[in-house]
């Protein structure tokens, strides 16, 4: 049985793409596997969070991750500030982990952007932390976008050079799972973003809490060339001459687990208010009962609460021997 390992950040507006890209996908692995997903409130604060909201947002990560259809009982659901693992192994992967290779870190750059000199010290060793996460429970494969497969590689490289510094098999070489479908859910403004938390623009992304409105507004104002929807010929064009096209064929192929070749042969060559139509149907079919069961869970504190500690007391008992057994390898002398 693999262990699994993922986290989503709470940053507020969880998204289209946090739920196609990760969250469903967590749902799909629950049954098979051993399944570790955490609410990575301290990566949350490599850029600046107002307290008074991260609590509301861990919240509403863990109700978007009970209301897709995550069993507690299952899988493991905490918020990672509690498991004090993530953070001790996290120092000692900044021991590890090379300045060259965080350098190359496209994450950090587009974060960073222009204001490089100022940004948090955190967000540059963010995929550190990303690597104490994973093998503080010696997982085996994680689940991600297209968009982590880089920090994913670096987790390998600190388990390898771990082994290597110590001449010990003590940390697994992860696998990614990058799901074939949805793994990069695009910008509804702009089809060479990908879609993001972060994006200025509330028309950009379809949010896991907006109503069957909003969703239908934004759909329709979603951007789309002059063509009509590409039906597979060359005449159609491609992915990379069609950006915004194909993101829209993308999203109603993964909200209706349905084949993209299936859906040109019922939608090419017409008109993209037609597709859009009956996404905007799919949308409000798939999303509306998302974010009635995350109202409703939001309504009652204790229990969301409850979960999270329940997780966090299961992981702590599955981190704590693993980083005793990795301080022994150390030499740091203990209790
Ligand atoms: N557009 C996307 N398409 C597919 N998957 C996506 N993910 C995020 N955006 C897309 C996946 O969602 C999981 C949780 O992401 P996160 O919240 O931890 O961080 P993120 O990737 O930084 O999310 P955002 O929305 O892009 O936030 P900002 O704007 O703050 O950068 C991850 O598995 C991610 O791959």
């Amino acid at each position: 049985m693999a262990r699994i390992f993922s986290g989503v950040q709470p940053t507020g507006n969880l998204h289209l793409g946090n739920y196609l890209g990760a969250i469903k996908n967590f749902v799909s692995l629950q049954s098979q596997n051993e399944c570790i997903y955490c609410v990575v409130d301290m990566h949350a604060i490599t850029v600046w969070q107002d307290p008074s909201q991260i609590a509301n947002n861990t919240r509403e990560v863990t109700a978007a991750f009970l209301a897709s259809g995550l069993d507690p009982k299952k899988s493991l659901i905490f918020n990672q500030s509690r498991v004090p693992q993530h953070a001790e192994i996290g120092w000692i992967f900044n021991c590890v982990a090379r300045i060259g290779w965080l350098n190359r870190m496209t994450q950090f750059k587009e974060k960073a952007g222009k204001i490089r000199e100022n940004a948090s010290v955190g967000l540059y060793v963010y995929p550190n932390l990303m690597a104490a996460d994973i093998l503080a429970y010696k997982a085996t494969h994680v689940p991600v976008g297209e968009d982590q497969k880089q920090h994913l590689e670096l987790t390998r490289d600190i388990a390898q050079k771990f082994n290597n510094d110590f001449g010990i098999e003590f940390f697994p070489i992860v696998e990614s799972l990058i799901m074939k479908s949805a793994s990069r859910i695009m910008s509804l403004r702009d089809g060479r973003k990908k879609m993001s938390k972060s994006d200025l623009s509330d028309f950009s992304r379809l949010n896991l809490n907006d109503d069957a409105n909003a969703i239908a507004t934004k759909i329709k104002k979603a951007r789309t060339d002059s063509m009509p929807v590409p039906d597979g010929s060359l005449r159609g064009g491609d992915r990379d001459s069609r950006p915004e096209a194909f993101n829209l064929l993308e999203i109603y192929s993964a909200l209706n687990d349905q084949a993209i070749p299936n859906i040109q042969a019922a939608f090419g060559g017409k008109p993209f208010s037609v597709l859009k139509e009956a996404l905007i149907e799919v949308a409000v079919e798939k999303l509306g009962p998302i974010r009635k069961e995350m109202q409703r869970l939001l309504g009652d504190k204790a229990y969301i609460e409850g979960v999270l500690s329940a997780g966090a007391e299961r992981a702590r008992k599955i981190a704590l021997p693993i980083r005793d057994d990795l301080f022994k390898i150390l030499g740091f002398i203990q209790d």
